[in-house]
């Protein structure tokens, strides 16, 4: 790391107070979208504490100080619901530091967000399965994080992404970078664009059913990926649910179809031979059955009924994101080559394709699950 990006870091560590000194900040590469720091500090005796330093991208969430406070809310609601079920509230939470002024964020000159988290240490995130019990464990992770917020008082959570989930949105939006093809590519993408314009009907059928007040609005995750439930070394059980900023209120149905989306792929989100990709059918029945263990008698009809729609949807809609992105010069997600966002859309649209042949397999699935 250069020496002035190092300074600037510790300049804002300190604004804590930490005790003893940065022994090391080292950049991991987690997420599309932050940037995410571990420090270690060492004290006089030797002893090593780990802290987790994030900025917040201020062009994705433009109101990092209301993200703030979802996620101090949320997170302090969490805590206590551990308390009181006699669990680790260090462990089975993040907890986000105050600044030695009570701040829960650092606001640097050039007008950058800045925090700080707890490091979970001993625990690992996945970045796929490596079989269908991780998958539905996570699946209860996720459904106990739901039950865990489910009293939350939903008014005062503010809606840092508008629209987050909103997949019509999403299409319109997609549209219009299509219209104003910022980056020349579109002529590019002619297939994968042709395979979205198909499925434009698909978009408003969760808002709609919202609209209509027959799918209720909860306190909803909204990345619910494999990779943000930590698992604990020892137990290798899950322990504690984390990247927190698109908590809002939301569809259940948004945080089933995200986890499908990314865990039951056979394939990795920017997998370049879409011959590994398909829907994993076990994968798929292991969700349900997790998911509805923990959550599930808490569920109205129609959000078990659109589960496998739900699968649908979500896919398709990160696909037209990526794709939107691509054609809009890669000005969102963090990409690793020019063609990565192309890439990742056309994994989303293979799997899209993949669940409407197994649709109607999913939706026995669901049914035998409850
Ligand atoms: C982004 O940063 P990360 O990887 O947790 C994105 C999600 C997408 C995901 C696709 C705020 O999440 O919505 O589903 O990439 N987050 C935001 O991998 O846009
Ligand atoms: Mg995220």
């Amino acid at each position: 790391m250069d020496t002035t990006l190092f300074n600037k870091l510790c300049n804002i560590l300190d604004e804590y107070g930490f005790s003893g000194s940065v022994k090391e900040i080292k950049p991991i590469t987690v997420g599309h979208i932050n940037d995410t720091f571990v420090v270690e500090y060492i004290s006089e005796d030797g002893k090593i504490e780990k802290y987790l330093l994030q900025w917040i991208n201020h062009n994705v969430f433009k109101n990092p100080v209301a993200v703030m406070e979802n996620v101090v809310g949320v997170t302090e609601h969490i805590k206590k619901k551990v308390a009181l079920a006699g669990g680790d509230t260090e462990r089975e939470v993040l907890t986000v530091f105050k600044t030695k002024a009570g701040e829960n964020y650092v606001k640097t000159e050039d007008g950058g967000h800045w925090r700080v988290y707890n490091f979970v240490d001993n625990s690992y995130s996945l970045d796929g399965v490596s079989g269908k019990e991780d998958f539905k464990m996570a699946a209860i992770a996720f459904g106990n994080f739901q039950k865990q917020l489910a009293d939350y008082p939903i008014e005062t959570l503010k809606d840092t992404i508008p629209n987050f989930h909103n997949t019509a949105s999403r299409f319109n939006d997609f549209k219009a970078s299509l219209e104003a093809n910022k980056s020349g590519r579109r002529n590019e993408a002619e297939k994968e664009i042709a395979f979205a314009l198909e499925r434009e009907k698909d978009c408003s059928v969760l808002t709609d059913l919202i609209a209509k007040g027959e799918l209720p609005i909860r306190v909803t995750h909204n990345d619910t990926k494999l990779n943000n439930v930590l698992f604990d070394k020892e137990t290798n059980k899950p322990l504690c649910i984390v990247d927190l900023d698109t908590v809002m209120p939301g569809s259940s149905l948004y945080d089933f179809g995200d986890s499908i989306r990314f865990g039951a792929n056979t394939g990795a989100e920017d997998e370049k031979d879409l011959s590994k990709i398909s829907l994993d059918l076990e994968l798929f029945k292991a969700y349900v059955e997790g998911y509805l263990s923990s959550a599930g008698d808490s569920l109205t009809e129609n959000e078990i009924t659109y589960l496998p729609f739900a699968a649908k949807l979500l896919t398709f809609e990160c696909g037209i994101r990526f794709l939107a992105d691509y054609i809009d010069g890669d000005v969102y997600f963090k990409t690793e080559y020019p063609e990565h966002n192309l890439v990742r859309a056309r994994t989303q649209f293979k799997l899209v394709a993949d669940i409407e042949k197994k649709f109607s397999e999913m939706q026995s699935i669901v049914n035998q699950g409850f």
